[in-house]
């Protein structure tokens, strides 16, 4: 377990009666004494609130962030459970203990993750229900063994693994899933498929339409199998365990309605903010996209009631990437040259006062 610093100001106390603030920035801000130190009530209610460099920050109990602009409060973008401001800037944390700096004018997350190079090339790579599986430039599939890509036997262009087991798609866009340890092939043509979804399969073909398959036919031994088709249009569709996600020509994004592990077709989109070339969502929930530019994003806020999220966030690795996916707290990175990087979560807790640190 983390233990929590007490930040060590040295400037100013606060005292919280109920839900009501009274503090002493004034104090902070000024730099008078404690004798005949005034408190004036400021409207509004925090849960905390951090006074630095001149400036006051505080958030609620809904998590909104607010910034004192003379007397008054004014909401600022952003979730965070906890704020800090001063000399190295304005800084918090969400409720998922992400860490975030204030940089430009956008809450950035603070790298979380410590990233080791993994011996190989390649072009794509997928994770899921804990094996890891890729394939390089030149058609050849690669599959994680301890912590060695070793090579396996046959030529794809697109790989994935998860629930519904080991799929993948070659240059003819024929579609082929290991079984007893064979790559037999299924009817049909799909140029990327994911296997990440509740024990469905799903994929795009080269015109960009969208197909998947129910999980009593993704697990049958049959070779030719009822795809069922979705109205879309589609690059990139990948699902995992809160659904299913999908970007457009356009990179634009949507999220997939009311799939369930009975009807892998659900029903209708909803528009995400944002532009990403590629989407993964994890079997374990989490999803991470790459953007035009090659940086990644991940979407914060998802959960079993809210499988959407609430917004993306920039995870601050050195980049460009050109592909990536999630699966048991581990992101996997393919770099714009095809060097693979193994990228392992360091949530550990949150620092109260973390600031001073740094
Ligand atoms: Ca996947």
């Amino acid at each position: 377990m983390c233990t929590a610093q007490r930040k060590r100001r040295g400037h100013g106390t606060l005292a919280v009666v109920g839900k009501t603030v009274f503090f002493s920035f004034i104090f902070n801000l000024l730099n008078t004494s404690n004798a005949g130190l005034q408190c004036t009530l400021i409207p509004g209610w925090l849960k905390q609130l951090d006074a630095g460099a001149g400036q006051v920050y505080g958030v609620n109990d809904n998590d909104e962030i607010y910034r004192l602009n003379g007397n008054d409060w004014v909401n600022i973008q952003g979730r965070l459970i906890h704020v800090s401001v001063g000399l190295s800037g304005l800084w918090g944390a969400n409720r998922g203990n992400n860490i975030y700096k204030m940089q430009d004018g956008n809450w950035v997350q603070v790298a979380e993750q410590q990233c080791t190079q993994i011996p190989g090339w390649l072009k794509q790579i997928d994770a899921g229900a804990g094996q890891v599986y890729g394939v390089n430039d030149n058609d050849d599939i690669f599959r994680l063994n301890g912590s060695d890509f070793v090579h396996i036997p046959g030529k794809l262009i697109h790989v994935s693994v998860g629930p519904s087991g080991l799929w993948g798609a070659n240059r003819g866009n024929s579609i082929y899933k290991m079984q007893d340890g064979n790559w037999v092939q299924v009817a049909g043509a799909l140029k990327q498929v994911d296997a990440g979804g509740k024990a469905h399969l799903v994929g795009v073909n080269e015109n960009d339409n969208v197909y998947c398959l129910n999980k009593d036919t993704t697990f049958s031994r049959a070779t030719n199998v009822p795809f069922n088709q979705l109205v879309a249009s589609l690059k990139y569709y990948s699902c995992g365990l809160y659904g299913c996600w999908g970007v457009n020509s356009h990179n634009v994004i949507y999220y997939r309605l009311n799939v369930n592990s009975e009807n892998c077709k659900g029903s209708g989109w909803k528009h995400v903010e944002g532009q990403l070339v590629m989407v993964e969502a994890s079997t374990d929930g989490e999803v991470y996209g790459i953007n035009t530019v090659g940086q990644i994003y991940k979407r914060e806020g998802i959960s079993d009631s809210n499988p959407i999220g609430t917004e993306w966030s920039l995870v601050d690795i050195a980049g460009p990437f050109k592909h990536l996916s999630y699966d048991g707290g581990i992101l996997w990175l393919i770099n714009k040259d095809g060097n693979i990087f193994k990228c392992e979560d360091k949530k550990t807790c949150l620092r109260i006062g973390f600031q001073e640190d740094i």
